[in-house]
C-alpha cells in the first residue's frame, strides 16, 4: 500500500512557492512565536490558548488526562458553558452591536443578527427547549436548512448542557431515523422546508416519516418554505409560539469541561453509522485557537464566510463555534453557488465585503469550470484569506482560486481534519509559511502527526505512508455514542503499541518535511467533499429486491471530484424482465432516496459477477479501473481471475 501511495503522487509533481508577502507578515496574527511556545511545552501551550481563548466560570488546574487512553479528558476540573462563550461574554466586553451573522436566503431575503440579538435569540431558545424538558445530557436532533434558526438551536442546546445531533438536510427519512434510533434524540427540531436550486424541498414531511414509534416526544417547526406540512397535533410545535414567546433572560449555567457538547454522525465501514462524540471544553479551545490562528482572523475587521452547511463537521466548527467563540462577523448563505445565477457567490462577496472565504475543492472547481468572466464581473478585492477543506485541492485549481479570487495575492491555507479530529489539524498559517499548491504541509502547533509504515515506523522523506496523529489533542473525539469499543477498533487498534491515532488516510512527505494528501486508504468516497461508505450504498442497493450482489467504487469525476459508480448483480427472475438500462435507472432513483440524493450513483454497471479474494472480499481496486477506464491491475489474489474479463467485457458492451 505504500507503494501504491507513492507511485499516485509522483503524477503530482508540483514546484511553487508562494511565500507570504512582507505586509501580510507584519499584521499576521500567528508568528513564529506561536511554533516555539508549543515545541517548548505542548501541554502547557494548550493550556495557556484555553486560558486566553475562553472564559472559564471554574478554571482547569489540570490539562490532560490520558489514564484512560484513547478516551481523553481535557481541562476536566474547568467548568464552563459554551454558549456563554460564543455570546453572553462578547456581549459583556461591549461588543454586543457587531454584527454576528449576516444571513442570506436563497431567494436573496436577508437577516443580520448582532451579538447583543443573536445572545438574546439563544436565551429564548433555551428557555423555551428547558419549558419542553430539555435538560442536561439530553439529545436532540437538529434538521434544518442554512437559516439562523440552525445556529439559535445548536446554541441553545449547549447552552443547557444538552446534545446536539445534527442531521444534513438532504439526508432521507431512513437516515434520520436511523440516527435518531441510534442517539435517542427525544426532540426533532426542523422546518417546514428549505430553499434549494430554487425550490422549496419539504424536511417537515421527511421528519414526519422518521419519527413515528422513536424516541421523540416533540418536533419544534420553524416557518421558512411556507409549504404546506401535516401536523400532528400535542406532538408538533411551531417555532414562532414556542421560542417567538419564551423569556429573553436567561442564565448559563456552567458544566463540566468533558460535558458532551455533539455526536455527529459519519459513515462507517459496516453501514451503521457511527456517532462521533465530542465534549466541550477541549473541542471549543482547539476550534477557536485553529480559526484564529489559520485564517489569520481580525475579528474586529473581518468578515468570514465558511460555505460550508452546519450537517457537516465544517459547519460546527467554522460556522457556529469556532467563529463565534473568537466574536467574529461572519456570512451565512441557504443556497447553492449557482442559483439564481451563477455569479452568486462573488456577488454575496460583493455586497459582505468578505475578507475570508473557506470552501470546498469541489465548489472551487465547478465555479472555475464556468469560467473567470463570471468572478471578474464582480468586485473581490475585499478577500484577504483564502481556505480549502474537504479534500485535496489540485494545483490547478489551487491557483485558479489564488488568482481569480484572491486577485494573486491572498494566501491559501488548505485545511487537513477530519470530523473525528473536530478541529483543523494540518494547514499552513497565512503569515507564516511559504505555500506549495496542493499540499496541507505541517501540523497546526499544538499538533504532532506522523506518516509511517504499517509498522508504525516513519516513512523517509520523499514516500507515502499512512497519516497518523502521534499525541492526543483537545479537540479529539472522545468516542463513539454508545460504542466505546468501535472507536478503539476503528481509530486506535492499528498502532495500539505505539498509541497512535490512524487517520484512514494515505499522505506523503517531501523533502522538506511538508505532507501531501493522498486520499483514504480504505474505499470510502469523497463525492463533492462529502465521505460515503461503500457499505452504506451496497447495503442500499442490495435492500432493492432486483439486487442479488453489489459492489461500489469511487471514480474520478471533473465536477464532484469523485463519483459513485456501482456494480450490481440482479437476481436471476430480473436480469431477463429488465434491461440493464431500466434496472439502472431503478436502482439510482432507490439509492438517493434511501440515502440521499449525494449517494446516487453516476453509472451503474450490471455484471455476472463481482472480483472476490478467497476470502470472500470483493477488490474495489480492480473495479475502480474498470470504472475510470483503465487496464485492470493486479489480479493474482482473486479467486477467481477470468471474473475480470468477464466484467471488462460486460461494462465495454454497455
Ligand atoms: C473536514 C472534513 C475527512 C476526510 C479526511 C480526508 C479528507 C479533508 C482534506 C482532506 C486532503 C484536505 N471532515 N480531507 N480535508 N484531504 N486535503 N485538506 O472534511 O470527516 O468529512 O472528512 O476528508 O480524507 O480523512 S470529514
Amino acid at each position: 500500500m505504500t507503494t501504491s501511495m507513492t507511485s499516485i503522487d509522483s503524477l503530482l509533481h508540483e514546484t511553487r512557492r508562494f511565500p507570504p508577502s512582507p505586509e501580510f507578515v507584519a499584521n499576521a496574527v500567528a508568528t513564529p512565536a506561536l511554533a516555539a511556545a508549543a515545541a517548548k511545552d505542548r501541554l502547557g501551550f494548550w493550556a495557556e490558548q484555553s486560558r486566553e481563548l475562553l472564559d472559564w466560570h471554574t478554571p482547569f488546574t489540570q490539562t490532560l488526562d490520558w489514564s484512560d487512553a484513547p478516551f481523553a479528558r481535557w481541562f476536566a476540573d474547568g467548568r464552563l458553558n459554551v454558549a456563554y462563550n460564543c455570546l453572553d461574554r462578547h456581549v459583556l466586553a461591549g461588543n454586543g452591536d457587531r454584527i454576528a451573522i449576516h444571513w442570506e436566503g436563497e431567494p436573496g431575503d436577508s437577516r443580520s443578527l448582532s451579538y447583543a440579538e443573536l445572545t438574546a435569540e439563544v436565551k429564548k431558545a433555551a428557555n423555551a427547549l428547558a419549558a419542553l424538558g430539555v435538560t442536561k445530557g439530553d439529545r436532540i436532533a437538529v434538521y434544518l436548512p442554512v437559516i439562523p434558526e440552525a445556529v439559535i438551536a445548536m446554541l441553545a442546546i449547549a447552552r443547557l448542557g444538552a446534545i446536539h445531533s445534527v442531521v444534513f438536510g438532504g439526508f432521507s427519512a431512513d437516515s434520520l431515523r436511523a440516527r435518531i434510533d441510534d442517539a435517542q434524540a427525544k426532540l426533532v427540531i426542523t422546518a417546514d422546508g428549505g430553499w434549494r436550486k430554487g425550490k422549496v424541498f419539504p424536511l417537515k414531511d421527511t421528519v414526519d416519516a422518521a419519527v413515528e414509534g422513536t424516541s421523540v416526544e416533540h418536533v419544534l417547526v420553524v416557518r421558512r418554505g411556507g409549504n404546506d406540512i401535516g401536523w400532528t397535533q400535542g406532538r408538533d410545535l411551531w417555532w414562532h409560539d414556542t421560542v417567538g414567546t419564551a423569556d429573553p433572560e436567561h442564565e448559563a449555567e456552567a458544566f463540566d469541561a468533558e460535558n458532551p457538547l455533539f455526536i455527529l454522525y459519519t459513515s462507517g465501514t459496516t453501514g451503521k453509522p457511527k456517532g462521533i462524540l465530542h465534549s466541550s471544553g477541549g473541542y471549543l479551545t482547539q476550534v477557536a485557537y485553529t480559526h484564529k490562528n489559520v485564517f489569520d482572523l481580525h475579528p474586529e475587521s473581518d468578515v468570514f464566510w465558511c460555505t460550508a452547511d452546519i450537517g457537516w463537521i465544517t459547519g460546527h466548527s467554522y460556522v457556529v463555534y469556532g467563529p463565534l467563540a473568537n466574536g467574529a462577523t461572519q456570512l451565512l448563505y441557504e443556497g447553492t453557488p449557482d442559483t439564481p445565477h451563477p455569479g452568486r457567490w462573488w456577488e454575496l462577496i460583493e455586497k459582505y465585503r468578505v475578507s475570508i472565504l473557506y470552501a470546498a475543492p469541489t465548489a472551487i472547481r465547478s465555479l472555475m469550470k464556468l469560467g473567470r468572466e463570471i468572478p471578474d464581473r464582480f468586485d473581490l478585492s475585499s478577500i484577504r484569506v483564502l481556505g480549502s477543506v474537504g479534500e485535496p485541492i489540485n494545483p490547478e485549481a489551487w491557483i485558479w482560486y489564488h488568482d481569480v479570487v484572491g486577485a494573486g495575492t491572498a494566501p491559501i491555507v488548505d485545511t487537513w481534519w477530519q470530523t473525528e479530529t473536530g478541529a483543523i489539524m494540518i494547514s499552513p498559517l497565512p503569515g507564516i509559511t511559504s505555500l506549495k499548491p496542493g499540499s496541507a504541509q505541517a501540523a497546526v502547533p499544538g499538533i504532532e502527526i506522523a506518516v509511517v509504515d504499517d509498522d508504525g515506523a516513519p516513512v523517509p522523506k520523499g514516500s507515502g505512508g499512512l497519516l497518523v496523529i502521534t499525541e492526543p489533542w483537545p479537540s479529539m473525539a472522545r468516542g463513539i455514542w454508545g460504542d466505546d469499543e468501535r472507536f478503539v477498533e476503528t481509530y486506535w487498534s492499528k498502532f495500539a503499541e505505539q498509541g497512535y491515532y490512524f487517520a484512514g488516510d494515505g499522505a506523503r512527505i517531501d523533502e522538506d518535511g511538508d505532507v501531501w494528501l493522498l486520499g483514504r486508504v480504505d474505499d470510502v468516497m469523497n463525492v463533492s467533499g462529502h465521505r460515503l461508505s461503500t457499505a452504506e450504498i451496497e447495503s442500499a442497493l442490495v435492500s432493492h429486491p432486483m439486487v442479488a450482489e453489489s459492489a461500489v467504487v469511487g471514480a474520478y469525476d471533473e465536477t464532484t471530484g469523485q463519483a459513485v459508480v456501482a456494480f450490481v448483480i440482479l437476481r436471476a427472475e430480473h436480469a431477463e424482465q429488465h434491461t440493464p438500462d431500466e434496472a439502472s435507472t431503478a436502482l439510482r432513483g432507490h439509492v438517493a432516496s434511501a440515502i440521499g440524493a449525494i449517494a446516487r450513483p453516476r453509472e451503474i454497471f450490471i455484471v455476472a459477477e463481482l472480483p472476490k479474494t478467497r476470502s470472500g472480499k470483493i477488490m474495489r481496486r480492480l473495479l475502480r479501473d474498470v470504472a475510470e477506464g483503465r487496464p485492470i491491475g493486479d489480479t493474482t489474489t482473486l479467486a477467481d481471475p477470468a471474473v475480470m474479463r468477464l466484467i471488462e467485457q460486460m461494462s465495454k458492451a454497455k
